[in-house]
């Protein structure tokens, strides 16, 4: 399997948790979103989204994280991403797609350039905005997280939910976000990182991150 990504793509992000939480090997391209790599032709014939990640597996090029993701736990069953009980994975999607369309839609790199150039925004209002779209839906996400009485994970074991979670919450932080109030989510945070799938996959130990540790 071949993950054309980007160290800093919370989309990125997610495939990599997901390969690794399912133990499967993948040699890592990266696509340079500053110098718009992704929109070159020889990416868009492969991706016409234009947008990473795209999984070169089986035989084809696939897109979109999400579907990705679904793909994955259906092609490679071993360690599921999501829980066996119709109910459990209901809730697993309810969170992790609340926070796939209604926080990174909005918050999306080509988003943010619009609001940037042609509309003039400054990098505050955008900030303001980012802020925004992470609190309107991670203040539900909390409040089932403590409906549900989670504790480290949603359920078991990190999931779909945790794959999603984590890169938004790191995107989060860069943007000063104040998880003050959602203890529930910094618990699930502090979890996952501690897991070597996760912390293989963060965006400090990609080959791409120009501060990426040499000796690690
Ligand atoms: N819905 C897509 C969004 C992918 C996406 O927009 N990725 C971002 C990085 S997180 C990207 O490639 N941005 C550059 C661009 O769209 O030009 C998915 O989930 O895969």
């Amino acid at each position: 399997m071949r993950l054309h990504g980007y160290f800093r793509s919370s989309t990125s992000y997610r495939l990599r948790i997901a390969l690794n939480l399912k133990g499967l090997d993948y040699d890592y391209v990266p696509v340079n979103l500053l110098t718009s790599e992704q929109k070159s032709p020889a990416f868009t014939s492969r991706n016409p989204f234009g947008s990473v990640p795209l999984l070169q597996a089986d035989g084809r090029d696939r897109a979109q994280s999400m579907a990705l993701l679904e793909w994955l736990d259906e092609a490679y069953p071993k360690s599921p991403m999501l829980p066996a009980d119709i109910e459990d994975r209901y809730t697993v999607r309810e969170l992790a797609y609340a926070i796939a369309t209604e926080i990174h839609a909005p918050n999306n790199s080509p988003v943010l350039g619009y609001l940037a150039d042609p509309l003039g925004h400054s990098k505050e209002e955008i900030a303001v905005w980012y802020r925004h779209w992470l609190a309107r839906t991670l203040e539900p996400v909390e409040t089932r997280l403590a409906q549900l009485g989670t504790c480290d994970f949603l359920f078991d074991a990190p999931g779909m939910f945790e794959v999603v979670l984590l890169p938004q919450v790191y995107n989060a932080r860069r943007l000063a976000f104040d998880f003050s109030a959602m203890p529930h989510i910094e618990r699930i945070e502090a979890a996952c990182l501690a897991l070597d799938p996760f912390q293989r996959a963060h965006p400090d130990n990609q080959p791409d991150n120009p501060e990426k540790d040499q000796t690690v």
